[in-house]
């Protein structure tokens, strides 16, 4: 038993995860892998990193010492039930099993739940950052136990991204925590990306600008407040040239966006939570539609603005498009950490919201300066009802609504689709308004259904006799 960790599944991401966790001081690491050929090879070609490979669960089970800790990096799904059925067999009480694979959290809470009962820990780990993440330093948001995470955290800090001196890992909560909020992550990376596009279309077509002079542009943006990793690789995306053509690459990518479901499951996750995440969801929607090029084919019939798009003055068009980025970028934000506080009160997961945004500084696709102001927030107040209302973003807002309000004009009034710069906008004036018109939605739910209503001078609950006289009655509180 010489083995501190162990890593079960060595295609591109474990064999990645096992060579970080064998390059760091102190860690001596045992692979297995279900089909030989990949431990072969990742042994032989990495002599390096002094791996004790394994080629039975017995044999890696021996090669651990106690208490016995093993992530596995398997396809998500079945494989991850199975890799745990087998650990179980040759685990002891106190032993700790990892997944950090892209796991949907219930299943995390499932498989926590399964596993607590043989006396062994389970731990479902968000690792984001990809392959190169996984090899360099990914951020990592594990759930699990207390006790798992004594054994576990000094191996997760030694190999995470490293963001201000400061390891981008935390204990975020208890069984599925990690995978709830490695899931969020995902959803605000949806948001993020398509404001960035949008706030991309919307400069080429009311300025002319040339991909390669928008690129500038995010370059530049990139050393302001909007520095991010996805600025970053936007403007080496729009630079791009391709070979063959001699075009811009963006030019000749089918314009049809994939989605591996993080997106989905965190709208439905927030519909069943009952948090309004509609940047997160028009992202996520955005690329539904851009994906179904029959509809689109029918649809290119209907007609738009018959008046051409036609901005004046480019650089202050330019700022206000940055402003309207910012701005929404912050609201999408906000909105990804109300889910997060949602699901913390729905599943009795106490998770630091301020620990959360730091690990994402580093390591992960959202990284970004950006996240120190949301941890500054959750210092001052932990229990911050609205992220956007917190001093710095309320005054980020106050500077920028004036420009967001007319680059969501100038996009409606020249038919350019910005679902996620006006949506965000939508959600800002609904959640600042003191009074909306749910009263009157309130109203119709009693006229069809008497599902009765609140009022707003004295406690009770009320119907108005719709059908009948049209009296008010005082009435049982059906909810
Ligand atoms: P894959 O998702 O392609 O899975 C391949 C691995 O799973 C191989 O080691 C394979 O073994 C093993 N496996 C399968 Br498939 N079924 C198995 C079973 N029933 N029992 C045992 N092993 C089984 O690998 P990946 O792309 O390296 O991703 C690993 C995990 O990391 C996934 O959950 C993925 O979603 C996640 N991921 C995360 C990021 C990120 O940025 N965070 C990026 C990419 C992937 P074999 O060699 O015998 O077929």
């Amino acid at each position: 038993a010489a083995a501190n960790i162990g890593v079960v599944g060595l295609a591109v991401m474990g064999s990645n995860l096992a060579r970080n966790l064998a390059s760091r001081e102190g860690n001596t690491v045992a692979v297995y892998n279900r089909s030989r050929e990949k431990t072969d090879q990742l042994v032989a070609e990495h002599p390096e990193a002094g791996f004790i490979p394994a080629f039975s669960y017995e044999e890696f089970a021996a090669s651990l010492s106690k208490p016995r800790t093993a992530i596995i990096m398997v396809k998500a799904g079945r494989g991850t039930d199975a890799v745990i059925d087998e650990l179980v067999k040759v685990f002891e009480p106190g032993d700790i099993i990892v997944d950090g694979g892209n796991a949907y959290f219930p299943d995390t809470i499932r498989r926590e739940k399964a596993v607590r009962a043989t006396g062994i820990n389970f731990v479902g780990a968000g690792i984001s950052g990809g392959e190169e993440g996984a090899l360099n330093g990914p951020s990592i948001m594990p759930g699990g136990s207390d006790e798992a995470w004594i054994t576990l955290g000094p191996i997760l800090k030694s190999i995470a991204a490293v963001a201000e001196g400061e390891p981008c890992v935390t204990h975020v909560g208890h069984d599925g925590a990690g995978h709830f909020v490695k899931m969020v992550h995902n959803g605000i990376e949806y948001a993020d990306m398509q404001l960035i596009a949008e706030a991309y279309d919307l400069i080429r077509r009311g300025t002319g600008k040339t991909p390669a002079e928008i690129a500038d542009i995010f370059a530049e943006w990139n050393t302001g407040e909007l520095e991010s990793y996805l600025i970053e690789i936007t403007a080496e995306v729009l630079r791009q040239v391709d070979a063959e053509t001699g075009k811009p690459l963006v030019d000749v990518i089918l314009d049809q966006a994939g989605a591996k479901g993080t997106g989905a499951w965190t709208v439905q996750t927030a519909l069943a939570l009952g948090v309004p995440v509609s940047g997160i969801a028009e992202a996520t929607f955005a690329r539904s539609l851009s994906s179904h090029p029959e509809q689109r084919a029918a649809a290119s019939i209907l007609p738009g603005p018959e008046e051409a798009f036609e901005v004046t003055d480019v650089d202050a068009f330019i700022e206000d498009v940055r402003q309207a980025l910012f701005a929404s970028k912050i609201i999408a934000y906000s909105q990804g950490f109300d889910e997060i506080r949602a699901g913390a009160a729905e599943y009795n997961w106490s998770i630091d919201l301020g620990a959360v945004s730091k690990i994402w500084r580093e390591g992960c696709i959202i990284r970004a300066q950006f996240l120190n102001r949301i941890a500054d927030a959750y210092a001052e107040q932990a229990d911050l009802p609205v992220l956007a209302a917190a001093p710095y973003f309320a005054d980020a807002l106050t500077r920028g609504q004036a420009s967001w309000r007319r680059v969501v004009v100038a996009a409606t009034q020249a038919g350019i689709p910005s679902p996620a710069f006006s949506s965000s906008l939508a959600y800002y004036d609904g959640i600042r308004a003191d009074r909306l018109p749910a009263a009157l939605v309130q109203g119709q739910r009693d006229f069809f259904g008497a599902h009765t209503y609140k009022r707003i001078d004295k406690d009770g609950t009320f119907h108005t006799q719709w059908s009948g006289d049209r009296t008010e009655i005082e009435a049982v509180d059906t909810h």
